[in-house]
């Protein structure tokens, strides 16, 4: 079985608009298991790290002004095939494109305001914990719950 971690990130649009507690119940109902979450306020060499893979995109200086906008929630999530199923919750980048019942679908029309952020593979989730938390930020407790899950 693939226990994996994730990184899922309330983009400041989600914090502002007051979705947080929506996204947390989701994971929960879902049957993951919240191992770490604070609020930050991101400086931009954080975000440069975080989206170093699209420095050269031609978006990227308006995606760093909205990052930087406000606090995020970081949380790390894990669970069986987190990393696959989250993106599936999170719904397409664009929103236009998020199917209803996904994150992006109901809450989110512009890909420039699109809510939230989901690693987007086992790598990827790997490297964004570790920039966005130490090891004694991430809890190691025993979460019987998901025996009734899977
Ligand atoms: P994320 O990293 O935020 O979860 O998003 P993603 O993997 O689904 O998409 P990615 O291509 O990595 O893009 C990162 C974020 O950049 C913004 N974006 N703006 N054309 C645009 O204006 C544009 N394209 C992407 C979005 O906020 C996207 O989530």
């Amino acid at each position: 079985m693939a226990m994996e971690r994730t990184y899922i990130m309330v983009k400041p649009d989600g914090v502002q608009r007051k979705v947080v507690g929506d996204i947390v119940g989701r994971f929960e109902s879902k049957g993951y298991q919240l191992v770490g979450m604070k609020m930050v306020q991101p400086d931009r060499s954080l975000l440069e790290d975080h989206y170093d893979s699209l420095k050269e995109k031609p978006f990227f200086p308006k995606l760093m002004d909205y990052m930087s906008s406000g606090p995020v929630i970081a949380m790390v999530w894990s669970g069986k095939d987190v990393v696959a199923t989250g993106r599936k919750m999170l719904g397409a980048t664009n929103p236009l494109d998020s199917a209803p019942g996904t994150i992006r679908g109901d809450y989110a029309i512009d890909v420039g305001r699109n809510i939230i952020h989901g690693s987007d593979s086992v790598e990827s989730a790997e490297r964004e914990i570790g920039l966005w938390f130490t090891d004694d930020e991430l809890m190691s407790w025993q979460d019987h719950s998901h025996d009734w899950v899977y």
